[in-house]
Order: structure tokens, then sequence, then C-alpha cells
């Protein structure tokens, strides 16, 4: 069965939206996520979006979300911040009503692992975790070839396990998370600047990049060591900027080798979550058992 549908990645900045044949994206759109948003307007976005790619009612649509998506198909964000309107809202029921019985919604970050385990920088990994850094920190882990996933949608959520770098709340609830230190939205606030890309495109505060940096390379290791990773790859609009993953790595370097799993790039970049939202579609893994 070829890999052919449609995906859309709603991410805390941006949404996009494509047209995948074979496995790769075919055909991409791209626009700004509303943060403010309730479920309702975020669909009639990601509909007029669908429309302008060709979508039809019925057409395998995988659609990768920022946020926890639970048993039941219910759509919660766990940074409050980045989606100020979602909570228990009814995702998978009216992705159905709207798009057919063939849409699928989960993570964007667990999205992105299962592809990137099954066509990308994972393949081969029997212990892989995703990272996505982009405006939270995200994370899909894939054990044995099976998805990691939990009732009420949280499982993967590594953004929100503490840093000793961190100290500040955390829009989770929580205090002192590598979110709240290593996430773009977190490098923006504490340089004072739009966005995470900002700070990278103007070269200043350093600082901030290699503190990200430095949370990133602790995260891998404590996860590796519950998890006995093999491998971790890295994507996401600052876990992919150029000149990051080597800081990551650098920090990395000055952990005992017993806790260095291989750390890649992520092989399909900006396209994990796309491509995996819809792989969900076309093989939905049964719902968590009880
Ligand atoms: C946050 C959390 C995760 C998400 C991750 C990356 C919310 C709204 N988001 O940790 O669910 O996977 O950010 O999200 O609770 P992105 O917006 O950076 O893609």
């Amino acid at each position: 069965m070829g890999v052919d549908g449609f995906a859309v990645d709603l991410g805390g900045t941006k949404i996009a939206a494509a047209r995948i044949e074979n496995g790769t994206v075919a055909a991409r759109l791209q626009a700004a996520t509303d943060p403010g948003a309730d479920i309702a307007a975020q669909i009639d976005r990601i509909a007029g979006m669908l429309e302008q790619l060709g979508f039809r009612h019925g057409d395998p649509l995988g659609v990768a979300v920022a946020g926890r998506v639970d048993a039941t198909g219910r759509w919660h964000a766990v940074n409050r911040n980045t989606l100020r309107a979602i909570s228990a809202a009814p995702l998978g029921e009216m992705l159905c009503a709207r798009f057919g019985a063939r849409s699928r919604a989960l993570n964007d970050a667990a999205a992105a692992a299962l592809a990137e385990a099954r066509l990308g920088a994972g393949r081969g990994a029997r212990n892989f975790a995703f990272l996505t850094i982009s405006t939270g920190v995200g994370g899909g882990l894939v054990l044995d070839g099976r998805l990691v996933e939990s009732r009420n949608g949280l499982a993967g959520h590594v953004g929100f396990a503490s840093s000793r770098l961190a100290g500040d709340p955390c829009g989770s609830g929580r205090i002192g998370t590598v979110e709240s230190v290593a996430s773009g939205k977190a490098i923006a606030a504490a340089a004072g600047l739009p966005d995470g890309r900002a700070v990278f495109d103007g070269g200043r505060h350093p600082e901030l990049i290699d503190r990200s940096a430095a949370a990133v390379a602790a995260l891998i290791a404590d996860l590796t060591a519950i998890l006995g990773l093999d491998r971790v790859a890295i994507g996401g609009s600052i876990g992919l900027a150029a000149g990051y993953l080597p800081q990551v790595l650098a920090h990395l370097s000055r952990e005992p080798d017993l806790f260095r799993p291989q750390v890649v790039r992520a092989g399909l970049t900006h396209d994990s979550g796309l491509i995996g939202g819809l792989l969900a579609a076309l093989d939905p893994a049964p719902p968590p058992s009880a």
C-alpha cells in the first residue's frame, strides 16, 4: 500500500498542509497558527488549506497537532500558553464528521517519530526517540518498532521533564522544565525577541542557544538512562537550524559514553510530522489498552 493521501501539521507557530504521494510531500502549504483560535476555527483553517490541495471527503488524512490527543480523540494543550483555547476539544470526532472516517489525529512529535522510525533517521534503531526543538520541545518514543502511547496522550512529552538549567514556571504548570529553557518560545522570551529563529538569524544571545543545547543534551542522556536509547533524531525549527545539533553534541560529549546514543538530524527534516500523520491515518494503531 502506497503512502498516499493528505496531512496537516498544526504546531504552536505554523500550520503546514500537504498532499503526499508515495511517502513524499508532493505539494505543501503553510500558514501562521492562531494561538487563540478554538477548535472550530482551527478546523476551518485546515479545511481551507486542504481544499486548495485537492483533498476530497474520505481521502486518507493525518492531522498532527501540538498538544496531547487522548485515547478518546480529545485534544488538550499541555502548554496552555501555546494553544490557549484548546482543552478537551473533540478533535477526532470533528475530523471524522468534516473530512471522513479515514482521518486520524495524534500529537505532532509522536507523528514525526513514527515517520522517522519507519522512513527516516530511525530506521534500523531498536530504541529510538525523536525530539523536536521548535515552539515547544516535543518528543516521540518508538521502542522495538512501536510508538509509546498512553490513554491520556501524554506519553512522549519529554519537554515537560525537569531541567537543572531551568527554574521558571512553564505553561504546563510545572516549574523548571526542559521546554521552559530550551524551546524557541523560551529562547525568544529570554532574548526579548518575537521568536527563536530571530535569535538564531540575528546571531545575538549565543548563550541562550547554548543553554538550550545543554538542556537538550542532558535530556538525551536522561532518556538514555531510562530507555536505553540507541538513536535520537532531532527536528524542529530550532533543532534543524544550522549549528544547533553540533552544540548539542558538544554538550553530550561531556557525558559518559554509556549515556551517549547516536544523535542525528531528522532525515525527513520539516516533513516528519506530515508524513507521520498520514502513516498513522493509513495504519491506525489500536488505541492504547486500558
Ligand atoms: C509542547 C506541547 C507538545 C508539542 C511540543 C512541540 C502543547 C500545545 N504543545 O511541548 O504537545 O508536541 O510543544 O510542539 O502543549 P510545536 O508547536 O513546537 O511543534
